[in-house]
């Protein structure tokens, strides 16, 4: 089937379908990811490629790339090689943010994906090098790979200036700039939003719109891709603070959690089934969203269900 249509996605209401599908395409994600470094290891030599190697292949739920290929089915592009490697460069992004917020300048964590954090096995020095080095990696490779999927020099363009909107101050940056301003404040719920919007918005959003542009989508499926992405990536973060509030360090597999930062969380100011029903509604809001548009895609439907019901 393509990538997020056809047959298959029919029946992806079922659990089991929807985790043999993630499966499949995370599968091709990590392909792509090893591609992707395979690029920058002669560059960055023994000090910095196992540092990137650590930080970007040791595990994730890749649900950035996934929704990005799966927008770009639902758009009606042909599944290959090149969408993959167009994909990951949204996990480039968000591997380095992840490698950068754990730092002991910033959450000083020990333990992301259940595996030490990078700076405690090589150092805050080399980490703050690897990571950066991702960002400029990710803008290549969206550019590259537009050009390997045959998409036109305007679109290719409108891509790469989409990543890195996202990923930057009106985006992912600007989302940590409120959240380094709210420090030792408590947010009321729209500054919340605000600032999540951004943090961790910002690139889930992007994600299926970049699929979409992959795809030569007009305005309105766009549109309406972009949209599903913020009622997603506003989900996805409720379920974060859900999952922060009641599942242990282990079952997560990162520490410290934002309930030990003492930050302000959806369900901090919202209490746990109010942050329950937010959750909902932006789910609802992102698969209303899809439909509105008449846009197919069972495995889009089922990623918006899937943010909401994760364990980690
Ligand atoms: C310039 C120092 C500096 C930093 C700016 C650090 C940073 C950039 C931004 C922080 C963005 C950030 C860490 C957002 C958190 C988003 C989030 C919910 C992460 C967890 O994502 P998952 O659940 O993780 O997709 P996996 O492990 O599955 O990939």
């Amino acid at each position: 089937m393509s990538p997020g249509g056809g047959k298959a996605g029919a029946h992806l209401e079922a659990d089991a379908d929807v985790r043999s599908a993630m499966d499949r395409e995370r599968e091709r994600v990590e392909e792509a990811l090893v591609r992707a470094l395979e690029a920058t290891r002669p560059h960055l030599g023994e000090s910095l490629a196992p540092v990137v190697e650590h930080g970007v292949l040791s595990g994730g739920k890749r649900v950035r790339p996934i929704l990005c290929v799966a927008a770009y089915g639902a758009a009606g592009g042909e599944a290959s090689e090149g969408i993959y490697d167009l994909a990951v460069s949204l996990e480039l992004i968000h591997a380095y943010s992840l490698m950068h917020d754990d730092l002991p300048c910033m959450d000083d964590a020990e333990l992301r994906r259940g595996r030490p954090t990078p700076h405690r096995i090589y150092g805050e020095t080399r980490t703050t090098v690897a990571a950066a080095s991702l960002i400029p990696a990710a803008a290549l490779r969206a550019w590259e790979a537009a050009g390997e999927l045959g998409v036109p020099e305007g679109g290719a363009r409108e891509i790469v200036r989409e990543l890195a909107r996202a990923a930057g101050a009106a985006g992912m940056v600007g989302g940590q700039a409120l959240d380094l301003d709210a420090e030792g404040r408590v947010l009321d719920e729209e500054a919340l939003d605000r600032l999540h919007r951004l943090k961790t918005g910002a690139l889930l959003a992007a994600a299926p719109r970049i699929g979409g542009l992959a795809a030569g989508a007009g305005a309105e499926v766009l549109d309406a891709l972009q949209d599903y992405g913020r009622g997603l990536g506003l989900a996805f973060q409720i379920a974060d603070d859900i999952l922060d509030a009641t599942a242990s360090s282990g079952e997560l597999g990162k520490h410290p959690s934002d309930r030990d930062l003492e930050k302000s969380t959806y369900v901090s100011v919202h209490g746990l089934e109010e942050a329950r029903r937010r959750a909902r509604r932006q789910v609802d809001a992102a698969r209303g969203a899809l439909d509105d548009a008449g846009i197919d895609a069972p495995l889009l439907h089922a990623l918006a269900e899937y943010v909401i019901r994760r364990r980690h």
